[in-house]
């Protein structure tokens, strides 16, 4: 392993007249990497040195001393040492302060913030907390690699560069999803997700819960769909399903992390493992039979019977109970057995449910010939006219493109897992494609963001879920960021190399491309 410490110049040495012995330290900041990359980097010569003496302010606001604790602790864990923690706003030398200050005028946005390192102090200053936390996550990657859970470190010299960094977002969406259907992933693995995505300023998590192959959150008023859909798999492995508690679980844990949980119920088709868990939810009145296999397109809700209304009405008042976001996600892709006409119906009515329990709905762009409304959020996926249909309706577009972001695909065609429908997708085609002109006929303020989705056909823990997400997640992460001005395959590939070191202190089993050799 290459160790770009080397080239680091760290001068430590006693500063005549300064605070009685603090070292001064100077790191450029080019030295260490930050992903996804700020809009601007002012560097200056003098760099932080965080020691036993350091103090840490949050003032008297509780949230963000939240921030300063989550600071602290990590810091603690990789460390040993632990900092002085003071609740008032005096600015004293060797300390580190997070401010959280409605009125900052600088900043425009409620995830933008301002990093400001000097010898003295380290400032992070937000008008939100969003920005606050994000602005964490950058200070973060400025403090040595090793300050990445879960080892401590004593032998290490924790400076940070000098630098003034004012941040924010190019996009509001920046989104991963993960596809709990196919497959089932436990609440811890959720969480270790979450843990990942939330250092690159991933702010939405959707889940896709629901599929032919199983159904994995509880509803009360229809159990079966657990207790029978939720036992099934993809090659008949093993399923499982989320009790609302452990849903409301995953959903406060993703708080913390600023991420929202966006829960998706693929509707109409992509449901056989409703229409196994209940006879009656088939035209027919006969259940069918579980479904372990990987084609899509079969199954379809039918569209004629009241009773599937009630049922539509049930899940998505519970789940819209659960949600503490704005958004439920009702899928719509894929229904090849539903016809046109049924289709729009079903989509219609299913729409107002969503509006009735005070949600807004988003669906893969196959939605729009419903009829969309302007708070709709459609997901492109795979054809650019559709989606554009559906952003003429005033719709806001999330890009998922399949060959650019689908992080099913393959690396290569030896890759061992993911499929290939949409081509192979190597790190640098993840990475080179410019979000805000893929879709030509789409106003590029209709553009809110961009999505990995994570489909689990061939992916059956947590490793692989590791292999396939990292690291073209950390690029899409830079894509949804990081303005157009500001993002290079060279630049970004040159800090990506750097960052592995991360990848590995935090063991994550990312796929080690022959580009980062
Ligand atoms: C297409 S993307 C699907 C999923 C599959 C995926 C596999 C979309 C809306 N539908 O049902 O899992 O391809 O890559």
């Amino acid at each position: 392993m290459k160790n770009h410490i080397s080239y680091i110049v760290i001068l430590l040495y006693l500063c005549v007249g300064c605070t009685p012995e603090k070292a001064q330290i100077s790191i450029p900041v080019a030295a260490r990497s930050l992903i996804p990359y700020p809009n601007e980097v002012i560097p200056a010569d003098q760099g932080f040195l965080i020691d036993a003496n350091t103090t840490i302010y949050a003032g008297t606001n509780l949230e963000s001393q939240a921030i300063a604790q989550q600071f602290s602790s990590r810091f603690t864990k990789a460390s040993g040492i632990t900092l002085v923690s003071v609740n008032e706003s005096k600015l004293a030398t060797n300390s580190i302060h997070f401010v959280l200050d409605s009125a900052a005028k600088e900043i425009t946005n409620d995830e933008g913030y301002l990093l400001k390192i000097t010898p003295d102090r380290m400032i992070v200053r937000a008008k939100a907390m969003p920005g606050l936390y994000m602005g964490l996550q950058t200070l973060f990657q400025l403090l040595p690699d090793e300050i990445e859970p879960d080892a401590m470190h004593t032998d290490i010299v924790w400076g940070v560069p000098g630098v003034t960094i004012n941040d924010a977002p190019q996009y509001a969406y920046r989104g991963a999803m993960l596809d709990v259907a196919r497959h089932f992933f436990s609440v811890k693995d959720v969480k270790r997700y979450i843990d990942l995505i939330a250092s690159y300023k991933i702010n939405k998590l959707h889940l896709h819960l629901t599929d032919d192959q199983g159904w994995r959150i509880e509803i009360k008023s229809w159990p079966k769909l657990t207790e029978i859909g939720g036992t099934s798999a993809v090659g008949g492995d093993q399923g499982g399903f989320y009790t609302q508690a452990e849903y409301r679980d995953i959903v406060a844990y993703a708080k913390l992390h600023h991420i929202t949980i966006i829960p998706e119920i693929d509707m109409p088709g992509h449901t056989n493992a409703a229409l196994a868990s209940y006879p009656a939810l088939n035209c027919d009145g006969i259940a069918r039979p579980l479904y372990t296999g990987m084609k899509v397109g079969f199954s379809t809700l039918c569209v004629d019977k009241e009773l599937t209304y009630k049922f539509l009405d049930d899940v998505i008042r519970e789940l819209a109970s659960l949600t503490d976001g704005d958004y439920i996600h009702l899928g719509g892709d894929e229904s090849h057995v539903t016809s046109k006409q049924d289709y729009n119906v079903f989509l219609t009515k299913a729409q107002a449910i969503v509006k009735k329990y005070g949600k807004n709905v988003m669906g893969w762009e196959d939605i729009q010939s419903a009829g969309i409304s302007d708070e709709t959020i459609i997901q492109h996926w795979t054809n650019a006219d559709i989606a554009t249909l559906g952003a003429k309706q005033g719709a806001s577009v999330v890009l998922s493109p399949a060959p650019k972001t689908y992080l099913d695909m393959k690396y290569s065609k030896d890759t061992k897992i993911g499929l290939t429908w949409a081509g192979v997708t190597p790190i640098d085609n993840a990475y080179a494609w410019n979000p805000a002109s893929l879709l030509k006929d789409v106003p590029a303020s209709q553009i809110i963001g961009i999505e990995s989705p994570l489909w689990t056909e061939t992916v059956v823990d947590m490793e692989a879920i590791e292999y396939l997400a990292f690291p073209r997640l950390i690029g899409h992460a830079e894509l949804g960021w990081t303005q157009e001005k500001n993002r290079s395959w060279e630049s970004y590939l040159k800090r990506l190399k750097s960052h592995q070191n991360r990848l590995k202190i935090r063991k994550v089993n990312y796929y080690q491309s022959p580009l980062l050799e």
